[in-house]
């Protein structure tokens, strides 16, 4: 008998990110092999079915229960995501989930808790800044102390474009989140205090989206944070990050792929979305994710990560909605996150 060294994956949602991991998956990961894959949309799971190779499951609790499934990619709609994370949980199978984790932080805490009665880490979460080639050097600099104590933190979230009549709390949820949860994992802190600004929105926001806004967070050891999103900035998509240290300060800018000059200007292209922006990223995120599942490590975000960066996103729209500053409430850690 032949042992498949490979790990077997199912992915459920194959439209924008979804399509993306399987080609990822497929080209540029080792020690892996799709296997299955669903959608709601047919043709899409078509596509992603040709591209990998694989058949198409014809629900999303049969691609979990496929014993060719070793571990799933969850990047359906986020309705979803409570559901199918709990299925692998009770399938006893490795998961990595694209944020958020459940619709809303009750979900959330619903999976921590039912991960955290099987005392053992099955739940990995799309957070993959922490991936980033820039994003981990920021991290390995900033805890080499050799910029002294953090101060500040300056974050900036912009994208070209967003649906018509996108909700402002859609804003912070959706865009908002990833800073939370980078300034959690850079600094090693929760936050514990927010407030969200409404500048002048921008002509290109319609109905009454909120756009830009700015979240002010302020974490335990009393570092702040600014976190602007922009969701229709019209020029590309751009994310930045500077920390401020005592004595230095270190930033994460666009990473720069060719200076053009020509008609007595210099420039470089900017990201159209996430996709081109962070694909190091993601690659990284799933080729570690996969190391991880093949020795029974779960690795990146985990589902208490995701939980709390759902319940700081939620206390940041209350913030928007109310004019007020909020503390999250967030409860003790189980212990099989510490
Ligand atoms: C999108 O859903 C993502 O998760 C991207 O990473 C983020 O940058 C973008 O703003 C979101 O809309």
């Amino acid at each position: 008998m032949t042992v498949d060294p490979m790990i077997g994956v199912g992915v459920v949602g194959t439209g924008v990110m979804g399509a993306d991991h399987v080609a990822t998956l497929t080209g540029s990961v080792h020690g892996v092999g799709v296997r299955s894959v669903y959608d709601v949309d047919t043709d899409r799971a078509a596509s992603a079915a040709e591209v990998a190779g694989c058949p198409i499951a014809e629900a999303p609790g049969v691609l979990i229960a496929d014993p060719a499934v070793d571990a799933v990619v969850i990047a359906s709609a986020d309705s979803t995501h409570e559901e199918l994370v709990l299925g692998c949980l009770a399938a006893g199978k490795p998961v990595l989930c694209e944020k958020p984790l459940a619709p809303d932080v009750d979900g959330a805490w619903r999976i921590v808790e039912a991960e955290a009665a099987t005392e053992r880490r099955l739940v990995s979460v799309g957070f993959m800044r922490r991936y980033d080639p820039g994003y981990a050097e920021l991290a390995a600099d900033l805890r080499s102390g050799e910029i002294g104590a953090a101060l500040l933190m300056h974050c900036v979230h912009r994208n070209i474009a967003a649906a018509p009549g996108v909700p402002s709390a859609k804003l912070v949820l959706g865009s908002g989140v990833h800073e939370i949860d980078t300034a959690r994992w850079l600094l090693g802190e929760e936050l514990v205090e927010v407030t969200a600004h409404r500048p002048r929105r921008t002509s290109a926001a319609s109905g009454d989206t909120q756009d830009p806004l700015l979240l002010v967070l302020r974490a335990e050891s009393g570092v702040v944070i600014s976190a602007e999103v922009f969701v229709n900035c019209g020029y590309g998509y751009e994310v930045r990050c500077e920390v401020v240290g005592e004595i230095g300060t270190i930033t994460v800018d666009e990473p720069v792929h060719g200076v053009r000059r020509q008609d007595r200007r210099r420039g470089a292209s900017v990201a159209h979305d996430w996709r081109d922006r962070f694909a190091e990223a993601y690659r990284r995120e799933l080729q570690d994710w996969i190391d991880g599942v093949a020795v029974g490590e779960q690795r990146g975000a985990s589902a208490w990560d995701g939980y709390v960066a759902q319940a700081v996103a939620e206390a940041g729209v209350e913030a928007l909605e109310s004019g007020l500053s909020v503390a999250p409430v967030i409860p003790e850690r189980p212990a099989l996150y510490t």
